[in-house]
């Protein structure tokens, strides 16, 4: 698969779209500002319209009457009407599409996300599909979501905290709630967004496009920097593609390291590379795809974020597999 997902424009106007329905949304996003700019338009006109024609001049008094003529009316109606239109002919058809399940429940990966403070936590049903139980009372630092090890159904399941896994090419439903407050489930990249409510479970569907795995987003992105005018604040969310060394042959920056996390000096890595002669170095980012909490939910609510990792049908079984198989510790004697 050679989809090209357009990471090379992020940022200049929406973020890169890579759900299927998520063309759809940025449609409605389209035709709204359209909207908005025609009515900025009209009503800029009618206001320098009304600053010439009632300005303040010899012979003339202003009187302190309401309109008589009918003009103002029909353009209030006119955009009422309009906005009606957006709501109903064109918002709500998509809105009630993605809250309703999707048109072939068999083959839909259900997801259970809990929102927190100030993190987010996936429970998935594993290969058996069947969710354990859950209960306040079993949650530890460990057991965030509270599953009840006793329930047969729970033997199978998977617990992630601040780690989102999910398959491309197949409807994904996510149940969302919240164990506190408030909270927002959003990804920008997927045009998803859904409230977290305490109480209150609220699915969702959405579909990731076929191809956009991670591991293929992340070679996208790949990009190359000039030492001389980068800045630590730009590298620091990335990873080094290849190995870098200093005139000695010694490695100031391996292939594979993760710059925020393996470099405390950020701006003295830059310096040596400068110094060694280095003049563009290739990075790719660490993580592409996030879900990130949309609702201020409280004073660490700027860092409730999880990472999103695509992977294709087979890569997302492989990792169902490894994840809910029970680790077996051989302790080396009888016990
Ligand atoms: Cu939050």
């Amino acid at each position: 698969m050679l989809a090209s997902f357009n990471f090379g424009t992020y940022g200049r106007w929406l973020p890169p779209q890579l759900s299927e329905h998520g063309h759809r949304i940025d449609h409605l996003i389209d035709v709204v500002h359209y909207f908005m700019f025609a009515l900025f338009v009209g009503w800029g006109i009618f206001f320098l319209y009304t600053l010439i024609r009632f300005r303040k001049r010899e012979g003339h008094r202003a009187i302190y009457e309401p309109v008589s003529g009918k003009a103002s009316k029909y353009a209030e109606v006119a955009v009422g009407a309009f906005e009606v239109f957006l709501l109903v002919g064109l918002s709500m058809p998509v809105w009630a599409e993605y809250k309703n399940p999707p048109p072939d429940p068999t083959n839909m990966l259900e997801v259970r996300v809990i929102g927190e403070q100030f993190q987010w936590d996936f429970h998935y049903p594993g290969p058996d599909g069947k969710f354990g139980r859950t209960d306040s009372k079993f949650i530890t630092g460990t057991n965030p979501i509270g599953l009840d090890e006793a329930d047969p159904n729970a033997a199978d399941d998977i617990q992630t905290i601040n780690e989102f896994h999910i398959p491309t090419g197949r409807d994904i439903n996510v149940r969302i709630t919240s164990k506190d407050v408030i909270h927002s489930f959003a990804i920008p990249t997927m045009r998803v967004k859904q409230d977290a409510i305490p109480g209150m479970e609220v699915p969702v569907w959405f579909k990731v496009k076929e191809g956009a795995t991670t591991e293929k987003l992340k070679e996208e992105m790949t990009q190359e920097y000039d030492t001389a005018s980068a800045t630590w604040y730009k590298l620091r969310h990335h990873v080094s593609c290849e190995d870098y060394r200093d005139k000695s042959g010694q490695i100031i920056l391996a292939k594979g390291s993760d710059l925020g996390s393996t470099h405390t000096d950020g701006t003295k890595l830059i310096d040596d590379l400068r110094a060694a002669g280095v003049e563009r170095i290739k990075l790719q980012p660490r993580n592409p795809l996030e879900v990130i909490c949309a609702q201020l939910c409280g004073n660490s609510h700027f860092k409730m974020k999880a990472q999103i990792i695509t992977h294709d049908a087979a890569g997302f079984d492989a990792w169902v597999k490894e994840r809910s198989t029970p680790v077996e510790i051989d302790f080396g004697g009888d016990f």
